[in-house]
């Protein structure tokens, strides 16, 4: 299972994680990262003026890794981030109801971005391992996800702290990521 990351072959992908605080990507990157048995080690943080980007290398792979929202003055400065990405990978709180609303909108507004017009998406809605999590149906309806159409993109159960669910969601990006 730890492996898995030799899914991508010898390409070289770049992947955008991203979503609101909280939703669980730093969690998700540890947990990809380390498979399931080894202790943590670290992802890289870099505080920057206004926001954190997390990079983490895996093999072939650059991960960046970051919070949206509430961060509208840097904005102009997404391109250098998003140029190149080739998948993004979406994480969702299921039980954060009350942010559901955002966490679309945020994801909308990103994949309208020009430089990820290639990018193909994969949505992890998270935390399923909560009582009060919306379910998939509930979520792609909340998330507007079938304005996604015209792009590969797939919703995946994950618990991102067993790490549940989440190689299976990387065997479909790596099915999915065209080279650019
Ligand atoms: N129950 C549960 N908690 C999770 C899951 N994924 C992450 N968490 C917890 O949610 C909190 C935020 O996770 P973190 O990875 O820091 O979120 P980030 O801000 O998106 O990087 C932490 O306390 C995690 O342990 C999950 O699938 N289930
Ligand atoms: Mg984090």
């Amino acid at each position: 299972m730890g492996g898995g990351l030799s899914l991508f072959g010898g390409r070289d992908v770049r992947l955008l994680v991203a979503g609101l605080d909280a939703a669980g990507k730093t969690t998700v990157l540890y947990k990809l990262k380390n498979g399931p048995k080894r202790a943590g080690t670290a992802v890289n943080t870099i505080p920057t003026l206004n926001f954190n980007v997390e990079t983490c290398r895996m093999k072939n792979i650059k991960f960046s890794i970051w919070d949206v929202g509430g961060q509208d003055s840097i904005r102009p400065l997404w391109r250098h981030y998003f140029t190149g990405t080739q998948g993004l990978i979406y994480v969702v709180d299921t039980n954060d109801r009350a942010r559901i609303k955002k966490a679309a909108e945020e994801l909308h507004t990103m994949v309208a971005n020009n430089e990820m017009r290639h990018a193909c998406v994969l949505i992890f809605a998270n935390k399923m391992d909560l009582p009060h999590s919306l379910d998939i149906d509930e979520l792609t309806s909340e998330m507007q996800l079938q304005l996604l159409e015209g792009r590969p993109w797939h919703i995946q159960r994950s618990c991102a702290t067993t790490g549940e669910g989440l190689w299976e969601g990387l065997r479909w990006m790596a099915a999915n990521v065209k080279d650019l």
